[in-house]
């Protein structure tokens, strides 16, 4: 039986978040960061160990039929291949920065300033389309020593906790592209190996489900309930078991993480007690 080939970046930041949420899906396989393939031993999986700019091109000429990277990356090759599914992790930002003593308006004071970056193709993209006109110094790392060693007058580089540009004396002023990573796919994946993505991404999407959503439990007089669930819909309609305690109830129900501090109020204002948030390890919708 044919196995899909997945690539992952060999070491790095996407590396330990993409072999995560491979286990996180059940896939088994063998660790040793050496190996430049694993083969999974319960899915018909074979991971490849790439460095992360690499990836792109191996999903394109079919040497991996689905990768894991950066839209960052993706979009600095202006490679063509098909965005499956956003994953959620190593997220940042792709920003211009100057340092922080200089005032700044709007993107016209970019106009004739050296920018350095790892990322001409985006940068010169985004200049182009917002007619302005600078020059792009392109470095291939520590890209933000650049303005302090006279290289550039500002830079373009990615940012997280900015904390990096803080200690380099920069200020981010504009954000011109917000990245995570992604899964991506070949256009033309063999028809045996589409079925074994189909099942990969009903797990990914189990996984993700699960990590955005908790598991609700609390108590509440009866009368509360029709008003308790309408606050708290479930992914049907909540559980209710009754309590030993006459008139009273336990609602089961899943809620998204995001949404928990929005609702909590209400719900105590509806007799809500004995509140409890558990997380919830996968699930399918
Ligand atoms: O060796 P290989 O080529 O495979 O890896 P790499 O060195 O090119 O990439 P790597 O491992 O550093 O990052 C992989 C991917 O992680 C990137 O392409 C982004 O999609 C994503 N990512 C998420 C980041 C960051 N966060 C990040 N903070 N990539 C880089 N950084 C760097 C940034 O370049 C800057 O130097 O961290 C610094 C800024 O971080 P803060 O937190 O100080 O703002
Ligand atoms: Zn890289």
């Amino acid at each position: 039986m044919s196995k899909l080939k997945i690539a992952v970046q060999k070491s790095g930041r996407l590396n330990q978040d993409s072999l995560n949420l491979l286990r996180a899906c059940g896939i088994q396989f063998p660790d040793g960061q050496s190996k430049l393939i694993a083969t999974a031993t319960n899915f018909p999986l074979e991971i490849l160990f790439l460095r992360d700019d690499d990836i792109p091109q191996y999903v394109e000429q079919n040497v991996a039929d689905i990768g894991i990277i950066g839209q960052n990356v993706l979009r600095e090759s202006g490679i063509q291949v098909r965005e499956v599914e956003c994953l959620g992790i190593a997220q940042c930002r792709l920003s211009l920065a100057l340092p922080k003593e200089e005032s700044y308006k709007s993107l016209a004071d970019f106009n004739q300033k050296r920018i350095a970056t790892s990322y001409p193709n985006i940068l010169s993209r985004f200049f182009a389309a917002h007619h302005i006109k600078a020059e792009i110094e392109v470095i291939s790392g520590s890209v933000e020593i650049a303005p302090g060693i006279g290289l550039a007058e500002g830079i373009c580089d990615i940012v997280s906790s900015g904390s990096t540009l803080r200690s380099n004396g920069l200020k981010e002023v504009h954000c011109i592209l917000k990245s995570e990573a992604v899964l991506v796919a070949n256009e033309k994946i063999e028809p045996g190996k589409t079925a074994i993505l189909e099942r990969l991404l009903f797990r990914i999407k189990a996984v993700q489900n699960a990590g955005a959503n908790k598991y609700i439990l609390l108590n509440a007089p009866n009368e509360k309930i029709p008003a308790i669930t309408k606050i708290l819909p479930g992914m049907n309609s909540p559980t209710l078991l009754p309590l030993a305690r006459p008139g009273w109830s336990s609602l089961h129900s899943v809620i998204q993480e995001d949404k928990f501090w929005d609702v909590i109020d209400k719900l105590r204002e509806n007799g809500a007690e004995g509140i409890l948030i558990v997380p919830i390890e996968k699930m399918i919708v």
